[in-house]
């Protein structure tokens, strides 16, 4: 028995599933979850000492990659003087000015320890701000686990939402409306209808939750013109994309004015961080200066501020993204090529340097699209990768990521990796895809 399989046994006693969150239990693709050790560069090694090279990064926060110098240096530097003081501090200010200088569209922000919190933190405060209850989601997004937005659309025609979880009460789902992502008309109608109900809708500019789904023009235009006419406030949920494709929101590359900004992940260079933020007139409604009560003991720990600090410093460099951009392009065409190569249904949808492999004769475009994918080929396929020595988010619906630490060596050395696992993955087809056990 492996270490982490050791590890995974006695886990499963004490944390339901054995984690810490969903997705890591492995449920989609089987198998006992590595148990990681430590991370440097590119790689990580688990307590086996297998070697992998990361591309799940934390689920996005390790743009630099693990253990850089520079994010350590300040931390370690910051964490000496005092882990958290339930008081402001200088290095706070220093990252929040950092985000507002790099947003234009964020005037004032709060700090928060999660997407969750920012999320859950802005749509209170757009349902203050406006003095409506309903929000709008879009089917496959997600955004956090607070309870108006563990929702699905209702059945048949109906526009209020079910619960997407136990727990949730109906009479919470029914306020949160959601729609197909990248579809304009349903967007028109649904505010022709009731858009003056509406308090905000919150949008993924560039999805990550169905696997990575980019959005069209006409779309994100219309989500922006129908909330301006009908009162009701946008919110770009940045967790994922925030500092992923330029030095601040991918809503600077795709002409996006939101009213409030969610952010988390990289902001906090791998430390517990979220973050809401937008206009001055709106956020002035936040306590103590306005009505709307939203607090955290741990908020703006400086810790993580620092590690914040020294990941934003760090992304400033010159070229950094078009030197990310350039090793994702070429990583995605070897891939596709490996795909074309052995007659896989492989689509990459990417943005930068987050993309998702998905197994589907079709384009993914929306969620009912990206359900289509090929779960079962996904899954042996990411065992075989696993096998390799590739480090992949354990699910079709996710995005993965590359930092400035995949370098051309460790591209060269991924693609091998992912050619070997198409092949082994096609000659599994070829053999009538028989029952893989991880
Ligand atoms: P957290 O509460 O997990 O910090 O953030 C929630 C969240 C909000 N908005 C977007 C766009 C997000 O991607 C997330 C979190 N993303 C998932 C990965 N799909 C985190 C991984 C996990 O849940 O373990």
């Amino acid at each position: 028995m492996s270490r982490s399989e050791e590890l995974y046994k006695k886990a499963k006693h004490i944390f339901p599933g054995g984690v810490s969150s969903p997705v890591r239990a492995f449920g989609a693709v089987g198998g006992t979850p590595p148990f990681i050790d430590r991370g440097d560069g590119a790689r990580i090694w688990d307590v086996d000492q297998n070697d992998y090279i990361d591309f799940v990064l934390s689920y996005g926060p390790h743009i630099l990659g693990h253990n850089d110098p520079d994010v350590l240096s300040l931390a370690c530097d910051v964490a000496r003087k005092g882990l958290s003081f339930g008081a402001p501090t200088e290095i706070e200010l220093q990252l929040g000015e950092m985000i507002v200088s790099a947003f234009p569209c964020i005037e004032r922000l709060r700090f928060v320890n999660s997407g969750t919190e920012a999320t859950m933190s802005a749509i209170r405060l757009a349902r203050a701000f406006t003095g409506r209850v309903k929000i709008l989601k879009f089917e496959g997004a997600y955004h956090g686990h607070a309870d108006s937005l563990l929702v699905k659309a209702g059945s048949g025609g109906a526009t209020f939402g079910v619960p997407d979880s136990e727990g949730v009460p109906d009479a919470i789902a029914r306020e949160t409306l959601t729609l197909p992502y990248n579809d304009a008309q349903a967007v028109r109608d649904l505010f022709d209808r009731e858009g003056d109900s509406i308090a905000c809708a919150i949008v993924e500019p560039v999805s990550g939750n169905m696997g990575v789904v980019v959005s069209d023009d006409e779309f994100l235009r219309e989500v922006r013109t129908q909330t301006e006419r009908h009162g009701a406030l946008l919110i770009a949920d940045e967790i994922m994309t925030g500092f992923r494709q330029t030095y601040g929101g991918v809503q600077i590359l795709l002409g996006l004015e939101p009213d409030l900004t969610t952010l988390g992940k990289i902001i906090g260079g791998g430390l517990p961080v979220g973050a809401y933020g937008g206009t001055g007139d709106i956020m002035k409604k936040i306590a103590p200066e306005g009505p709307v009560y939203q607090a955290g003991t741990l908020s703006g720990n400086p810790v993580a501020m620092a590690s914040g600090v020294a990941t934003l410093r760090k992304l400033k460099t010159p070229a950094t993204y078009s030197i990310l951009e350039e090793k994702s392009r070429k990583l995605a065409d070897g891939i596709s090529g490996a795909g074309r190569a052995y007659g896989l249904p492989l689509r990459i949808n990417r943005m930068g340097s987050m993309m998702t492999l998905f197994f589907s004769e079709n384009p993914v475009t929306d969620w009912s699209s990206a359900r289509k994918a090929d779960t079962a080929l996904f899954r042996h396929f990411f065992q075989e990768a696993l096998k390799e020595g590739l480090y992949l988010p354990p699910s079709q619906f996710e995005a993965f990521f590359l930092s400035t630490r995949h370098d051309d060596a460790i591209v060269s050395e991924a693609t091998e990796k992912f050619q070997r696992s198409l092949a082994r993955t096609r000659d599994w087809i070829d053999r009538g895809r028989p029952e893989s056990r991880p």
